[in-house]
C-alpha cells in the first residue's frame, strides 16, 4: 500500500481515486485590486500559493484523478445568503455591494471567477457554495459518492475559514482528509499555522498535513 509522508503519521492512499478539492481560489480574494485587498489585506501572501496549487492540478490531471473547484458565491438576489452573513463585518463592504471587480461574492461577477491560471477544465466540477464549508447547501457529497471517493486533499483559501470548515465537514462525513501546507494560505500567517496545528493534533483529529512535494511524490508512486 502506498502512502504520503505526512503529519502526524503517513497518510495511506486508497485503491480508489483521491479527489483534490480546491477551495475558493477566486479573483476577489487573491488578485491585487480585488475585494480582499480593498479590505486592507496583503494579497501577496495568497498569490504566493498559486504555483503550488497549479502543480497539484497538473498532477491530478496527469494521473486522471478527480478535481473539484469551489467558489464562495451567492445568487444575485441574495436569496441563498442568511441576513446574519450579510450584516456581519459592519459597514465596511457587505456581500452584494459593488466592489472593485463587481458585486462582492455574487455568482457571475468578475471578482467571483477563479484565477485564470487555475480555471476548471472540462470534466472537473466547479461549484458555488453559499457557506464557508463546501458541503453546506451543495451537492458535493453526492458528487463524491458517485465517484466512489473516500479520500480528499485540500488546497485553497483561506486556511482557517473556508478550507478548515470544509475539511471539518468532510471529516464528520467520514472522508480521510489531508491539507496541503504550501497550497493553502491565510491573510494571517499565524492563523494558518494554528489551523494546521489544530487539524493534525491528537493523532490527526481532523486529518493530515503534508507539503505539495510530499503529496506529488506519494501520488506519482501510487497512481503513476
Ligand atoms: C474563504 C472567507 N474562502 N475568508 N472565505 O475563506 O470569507
Amino acid at each position: 500500500m502506498f502512502s504520503i509522508d505526512a503529519r502526524p503519521y503517513p497518510y495511506l492512499l486508497p485503491q480508489s481515486k483521491p479527489c483534490l478539492i480546491v477551495i475558493d481560489m477566486q479573483r476577489d480574494f487573491i488578485e491585487a485590486g480585488g475585494f480582499g485587498e480593498a479590505l486592507g489585506n496583503d494579497v501577496s501572501l495568497l498569490t504566493a500559493i498559486v504555483p503550488a496549487v497549479k502543480r497539484l492540478l497538473d498532477c491530478f490531471r496527469a494521473l486522471d484523478l478527480p478535481i473539484v473547484h469551489t467558489r464562495e458565491a451567492h445568487k444575485p438576489d441574495l436569496s441563498d445568503c442568511p441576513p446574519a452573513k450579510i450584516l456581519r463585518g459592519g459597514a465596511v463592504m457587505k456581500i452584494g455591494d459593488a466592489g472593485p471587480m463587481g458585486r462582492i461574492l455574487i455568482d457571475g461577477e468578475v471578482g467571483n471567477q477563479l484565477l485564470p491560471l487555475l480555471r476548471a477544465l472540462p470534466g472537473e466540477l466547479e461549484m458555488t457554495k453559499p457557506g464557508k464549508g463546501a458541503f453546506y447547501g451543495t451537492d458535493l457529497q453526492s458528487h463524491l459518492n458517485s465517484l466512489g471517493v473516500t479520500h480528499l486533499l485540500f488546497a485553497g483559501v483561506t486556511t482557517e475559514v473556508c478550507v478548515q470548515t470544509s475539511m471539518r465537514e468532510a471529516n464528520d462525513r467520514g472522508y480521510e482528509c489531508l491539507i496541503v501546507e504550501d497550497a493553502t494560505e491565510s491573510y494571517f500567517p499565524e492563523f494558518k499555522q494554528a489551523a494546521i496545528d489544530m487539524i493534525i493534533a491528537q493523532g490527526g483529529i481532523v486529518g493530515w498535513s503534508a507539503s505539495s512535494k510530499q503529496v506529488l511524490a506519494g501520488l506519482e508512486q501510487a497512481y503513476g
